[in-house]
Parts: structure tokens; sequence; C-alpha cells
């Protein structure tokens, strides 16, 4: 037996089995793309309410990031550009479940907790504010998805703006610039020259040291995503002696043997980058949020593994590179100290935690994975760096950071440094193009190559993922930032009973947030031992 059906915004009815329930997950809804138009339809309403209820722009991204082509999804985005609210995320929780019949009472129970004050507005038509942006990342069932959402916006007579083809980082920037103008224009041109100019004047405040080893050229993998048009576009406004880019997988499958998740995961080189080396690789991931640079591994056995660069190695240049320009504010002995935290998830080299703590002295704080968690977590700090291994991160600047460094002239050249990374960073979400730009900063700065990077940080632990399909990852529950399994019972004992037969080892296993998957994340002295941690610990949890 089915639920009615729901209706899209064609009038078609969209059959939904009884026991299916939809949640908004770390990514918002994700799904194969024929799912999706009712999702994004109804999303839209919910996104049209809170536009009026704040008199704000809200963000709609429908994308399904580094997941097959055949997918799709849809988040939302806050007014200030962060994630949505998770009350809200409850409530487009509720209006998605809910069957066309119960639909105008979910609307009104939603309507209801508005306060008087928001209702007296929007019963007064003071709502010129309110507005859904939308943008969409390369898939084909994009466009279509697209008219679902400016339906669903119309229902409620709320502005819709579609900004087409953009990543996602772009979206959250857009939505941003539209609630807090003096940031930036609302518009995607606003955004490259936002970005430009910051990244343009940063240069110039950089100082290659003598000898420097640092070649400003990078090769990037754009997963056939958005990163091909966008981020040409964006580099188009910065000359080339500044920073050369050479474009490879631009109009391919998307996502397919290529992409920061492919390279991640796989530890592979992606197609079309046999054998590179020198100046450097990176990757971006389909709606280029996520950032790995990447090269040749030298001296491995398998033809095409890659040595990566990940988001831990590049949290870790960050924080050096900020702590560095930092020393010269507290050197002028100020009465407010700006303090800076690191947060990492689990899945972070345990390596780069050492070097957090032994060589940067900062206490890195551990969370659950999902960037909603890490961004949270880091905006307790003036500047906090958050990355997840995989790519995704970047840095938020606090309020006092704001008035004391941002708003003023610096005529410390360090401090004038510190405001303008800040403002190369898209500090609304990790932003695959701003984070390649803020790398390469950084690197001039230390005058480094690969080979620089590679060895004056730290050498990963070699570390080993695995996806296990089981039959339901509701069965896996965890604690203890996910590092240990509460159910199914008996598990973790067996977990840790394996790990201990390894040298230098750490492992967990955790159920995916985005894919009906469990994670099993493995870490030991070599890889053939990692590899093989994680591939007992498969068979455990099989
Ligand atoms: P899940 O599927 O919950 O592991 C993955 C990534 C997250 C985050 C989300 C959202 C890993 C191990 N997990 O989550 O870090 O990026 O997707 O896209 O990379
Ligand atoms: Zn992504």
């Amino acid at each position: 037996f089915t639920r009615a059906g729901n209706t899209t915004h064609t009038g078609e009815k969209f059959p939904i089995p009884d026991d299916e329930k939809f949640s908004y997950g770390t990514a918002g809804f994700r799904f194969d793309a024929k799912k999706l138009p009712f999702l994004v339809f109804r999303c839209a309403y919910v996104a049209s309410l809170r536009a009026r209820q704040l008199n704000s722009a809200i963000g709609v991204m429908i994308t399904a990031s580094h997941n097959p082509e055949e997918d799709n999804g849809v988040k939302l985005v806050d007014p200030s550009g962060d994630m949505l609210n998770g009350q809200w995320e409850k409530y487009a929780t509720e209006i998605v479940n809910a069957s066309d019949a119960e639909l105008p009472s979910a609307v009104a129970a939603l309507e209801k907790q508005m306060s008087q004050i928001e209702k007296s507005f929007i019963a007064r038509g003071l709502v010129q504010n309110a507005r859904v942006v939308c943008g969409m990342d390369t898939r084909v069932t994009g466009p279509h998805l697209m008219s679902a959402a400016s339906q669903g916006s119309a229902l409620f007579s709320v502005r819709f703006e579609n900004i087409g083809v953009v990543s996602t980082p772009i979206l959250h920037y857009i939505v941003k610039s539209h609630n807090f103008p003096q940031f930036a224009n609302p518009t995607l041109h606003g955004y490259y020259t936002a970005i430009k100019e910051a990244f343009m004047e940063l240069y110039m405040e950089t100082e290659e040291p003598e000898g420097s080893r640092y070649q400003p050229k990078v090769i990037v993998d754009c997963a056939n995503g958005v990163g091909a048009p966008r981020f040409r576009d964006l580099m188009k406004e910065i000359p080339s002696d500044y920073l050369e880019v050479e474009f490879r997988n631009e109009n391919g499958r998307l996502n397919h043997q290529c992409g920061a998740d492919f390279v991640k995961i796989k530890q592979e080189l992606p197609e079309n980058f046999d054998g590179i080396q020198e100046p450097k690789s990176a990757s971006f991931d389909g709606d280029a949020d996520r950032l790995i640079y990447f090269r040749s591994k030298k001296g491995a056995e398998k033809p095409r593994a890659a040595e990566l660069f990940d988001g831990d190695k590049i949290a870790c240049l960050y924080a050096m590179y900020i702590q560095e320009q930092l020393k010269a504010y507290h050197e002028t002995k100020p009465t407010y100290n700006i303090d800076m935290g690191i947060v990492q998830t689990a899945y972070a080299n345990g390596a780069s935690t050492r070097f957090i703590r032994d060589t940067l002295k900062m206490k890195p704080i551990i969370v659950k994975t999902g960037v909603k968690y890490l961004h949270e977590e880091a905006s307790e700090f003036d500047i906090g760096i958050y990355f997840e291994a995989n790519g995704h991160g970047t840095v938020v600047f606090s309020s006092h950071f704001d008035s004391i460094i941002r708003r003023h002239p610096q005529t410390l050249v360090p401090l004038r440094r510190l405001a303008l990374f800040s403002r190369v960073i898209n500090e609304t979400v990790g932003d695959a193009f701003a984070d390649l730009l803020a790398v390469e900063i950084c690197l001039r700065h230390y005058g480094w190559s690969m080979d620089d990077w590679a060895e004056k940080l730290y050498r990963d632990v070699p570390s080993h993922q695995v996806k296990v399909d089981v039959a339901k990852r509701e069965d896996f529950e965890t604690t203890n930032a996910e590092q240990t399994l509460v159910k199914p019972i008996g598990l973790q004992e067996e977990i840790d009973k394996t790990v201990a037969k390894y040298k230098e080892s750490r492992a967990f296993v955790r159920p995916s947030g985005t894919e009906n998957i469990v994670r099993v994340y493995a870490e030991a002295d070599t890889l053939e031992n990692a590899i093989e941690l994680g591939e007992t610990l498969k068979k455990i949890v099989l």
C-alpha cells in the first residue's frame, strides 16, 4: 500500500511507500533524482515560509555533491549563509513527509510558531526582502528541479531568484550578501570580485622568501562538475602570473573516476592525471565545496597511487600561517587576546592531530561528522579553523576579529595579511576555490614546493577507508564523537580486539549520514596493515 502519492509541481502524483520516511540529513535530502521533484517543491515552501518570517533571503541548493550523476539533492541555507537552523530541519522533514491531504495542516502548524510581530509584518506585506535564492550543480536533472523550486516559492508569492549553475559555497556566499550588503554584492560577479580582490591584495602583501621553491601553478581536476565553468570564470579575473591554473576533467561523467571524494577514498590519481608529479595537482568535488591536493606517490607499488594533501594538511597549513601572523598582534600587548581553535572529526589523520597538539601547541577539538557540527564548534573562537579530512572546510571569524582586525586599516603587515586572508576565505562554508587560493598564498609565503609541504608538517599515518553495504544502517549507533559503537551490542568489543593486534592502530565504524552504508576507517603502521585491518573489520561488520 502506498500513500495516495504526493503531487509534484507538474501536477503528477509521486507514489511514496507507506513506510518511507525522508529525513533532513547532514547534506539535506539526497536520493536518486527521480524522487527529487516533489521534495524540492516542498522544500521551496519551507524556504519561502522562512524567508517571509525573517524578511530575508534564504538559499536552496540543488546538488548531490560527490555522489553519482543519477542522484540529486536539496538543502537549504539560512540568511547568515550558514546551514539551515536545526529546528527548521525538523519543519522541513515534517512538510516533506506530509501527504497531500496533510500538507495544509503541516503548513499551518509551521506558521503557528511565528511570533505575533512576524505575523503582523507578513499580513501588512512588509516582507520586501523575502526571497528564495536557488542554485544548482551541473546535473541534467537540475533545471527540472529548479522549476520545482520556483513553483514551490510561488505558492507563497515569495520572490524567486534563479542563480543558475553555481558551486554550493557560491550560493551560501550570495545568500549572505543579500542579507548583509556590506559583505559583498549579492551576485555571482560580486563573489568573484570580492575573492579576487582579496587574493590579489594579499598576494602583494606576501613576501616570497629567498630560495623559494614555490611554483605558481596548479592542475585542477574539476570532477566534471561545476568547478569547470565557475572556477574558470574566477581565474579569468586573476592574472596568470599570480597563479596559473590548468583545467582537467571538465565535461565527462560527473564524479566518475575523478573528483575529491574519489581521490580521497581510493588514494588514487583521478582520470587524466597519470604519473603527474609537479608542480601541483588538486581535485574539487562535484559542487566544489571540497578540495584535495595530490600528486603521484613516489615509489608506490600501485601505478596510480596518489599521495594526498587532504583537509587535515590544509587545516594545519592555515593554522601555521595564521598563528604566525597572530603572533605579531599579541606582541603589541593588546587588551584583547584573539583566540584561535581547530576542529576536526574522527577521520582526521592521527598524525595531523598530533602535529596540532605537539607542534602548534593547540588543542584539537574532535566532533561528529557533518559540516554543521564543525562549523558550530569553530564559531566558538575568534578564528576557528575546521576541516574534514575529505577536504571540506574553512575558517570562521568572530565579531571581535571583525571589529579589531578587519574593520580597521592596519599598520602591521601581519595584521593586514590576517584581514585579507579572512576575505579570501569563504567563511560561510568550505569553498574549494577560495581554499585553493588561500593554500597558494600560504605555500608562497613559506616558499614551499609540494615536497616541502609534505616534509615540513607531518607524514600521514597509513589509513584505509571502506564502505560496507548493510541491510539497515539504523542498526548502528555510536558515541564518543562517533568513535565507539554502542549498537549492535558486542560489536565494539570485537573491533577493539582486532585493532589491538596491529601496531600504531586506530579504527572506528560508523553509519553514514548520507548513504545507506556503514563506513570503516582504519589506521596502522603500514598501508598493507591499514588495509588488512580495514578489510577485517568490514567482515566483522557484515
Ligand atoms: P557521511 O556519509 O555521513 O559519512 C559524508 C562525509 C562527510 C560530509 C557529508 C556531507 C566522510 C567520511 N563523510 O558524510 O564528511 O562531507 O558526506 O556531504 O567523508
Ligand atoms: Zn560537495
